[in-house]
């Protein structure tokens, strides 16, 4: 059975997708796309698949089963309703809203539809380093996690398109999304701390120090640099009770020459996640294919929105900005 994908949105990460859709994974086939660029849909387009004028009659077409959301994130909450609405499973990327009213909007649709069907493009859940990593702290034997370092490298962003805020409501929002996962904890609070500003991005806000306190009372120390020039470097190390638990460095191959003996560092997300991207697929199109969702809900995009605002909030004000959250809904209880 071919699962009938329509995918919204085809710059970057919208083709990198299309690409893993076609040639990488099976079972799915890309029926459809959408674009408000209609010639960057047309150029898009694999084989066969129809190219619609509008985000809305893709989700509407009976050609169209599941859909794939990589629109930009101010975007997503009014194709995440739709697809509820239509009763369509749906992979949103991430931020999965841009405000704490849409997620609230989006996880009351979903609720009143009374299934699961949005699945948060938080790919770093699916990636095998961090699997490992929380097989150690979920087994206990270094105790309690007290204190999470996330370091997040971007080489470069695109320039113009990518403004100040978005370090915090675009970029901080995986590290968030993989702290509250990885300590199985909630986000009670953020702190932002502005360092020296880097002059390699012009009038960009960057780097960021962003402190998350977590309900347990263990806290995340996270750096965000996304104008850092050398490659994409994401770390992560979890300091316990008694030991510390830290992602290894990604195999490359060393080479040796007059420079020096080197490693290569991933140029962005595309190289580092590319086995994560393709994991979260392979999940999701079986859970799509029988018509509901699974791995990261609405609730965590819901919880990671909360983040950013907070951050966004704590840089005016330089304050300690405290996240206050709604019971969570029975829909999501077992996520
Ligand atoms: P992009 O600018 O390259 O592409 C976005 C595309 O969406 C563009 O072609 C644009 O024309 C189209 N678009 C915008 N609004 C639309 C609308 N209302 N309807 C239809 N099409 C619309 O951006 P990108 O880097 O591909 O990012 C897209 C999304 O994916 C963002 O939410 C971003 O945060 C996310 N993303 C996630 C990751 C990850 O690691 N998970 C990596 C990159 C981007
Ligand atoms: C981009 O949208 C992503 O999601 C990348 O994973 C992240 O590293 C980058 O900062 C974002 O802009």
């Amino acid at each position: 059975m071919m699962l009938r994908v329509g995918v919204i949105g085809t710059g970057m990460i919208g083709q990198d997708h299309i690409r893993r859709l076609t040639k990488v994974l099976s079972g799915v086939e890309v029926a459809a796309v959408a674009d408000i660029a209609r010639d960057r849909a047309e150029a898009a387009a694999p084989e066969g698949a129809e190219v619609f004028d509008t985000p809305e009659a893709l989700i509407a077409s009976d050609t169209v089963e599941a859909v794939v959301i990589c629109s930009w994130g101010p975007a997503h909450e009014e194709q995440l309703l739709a697809c509820i609405e239509a009763g369509k499973p749906v992979f949103c990327e991430k931020p999965m809203v841009t405000s704490e009213e849409a997620a609230l909007r989006v996880m009351a649709a979903e609720t009143a539809f009374g299934r699961r069907l949005v699945q948060v493009g938080f790919m770093r859940r699916f990636d095998a380093d961090y699997r490992r990593l929380k097989a150690v702290i979920d087994g206990g034997t270094l105790g309690a996690p007290l204190i999470y370092k996330s370091i997040h490298r971007n080489a470069s962003v695109p320039e113009g398109l990518y403004t100040s805020e978005m370090p915090l409501n675009d970029t901080l929002v995986h590290d968030a999304d993989i702290s509250r996962w990885l300590l199985s904890d909630e986000v009670t609070g953020v702190e932002v701390r502005l360092p020296r500003r880097s002059t390699r991005g012009g009038e960009l806000r960057d780097p960021h120090i962003v402190l998350l306190h977590c309900a347990s009372g263990a806290i995340v120390d996270v750096e965000i640099s996304v104008n850092i020039g050398y490659g994409y470097d994401i770390r992560g190390e979890v300091s316990c009770e008694m030991g510390v638990a830290a992602l290894p460095n990604r195999p490359a191959t060393v080479v040796s020459d007059q420079y020096g003996i080197r490693q290569t560092i991933p140029e962005d997300w595309r190289e580092r996640f590319i086995e994560a991207y393709d994991q979260e697929f392979r999940e999701w199109i079986v859970a799509a294919g029988q018509g509901t969702a699974t791995g990261p809900s609405a609730w965590d995009g819901y919880a990671a929105t909360l983040v950013a605002d907070a951050a966004l909030r704590a840089v005016e004000s330089g304050a300690h900005e405290k996240i206050t959250m709604i019971d969570k809904p029975a829909l999501y209880a077992a996520a």
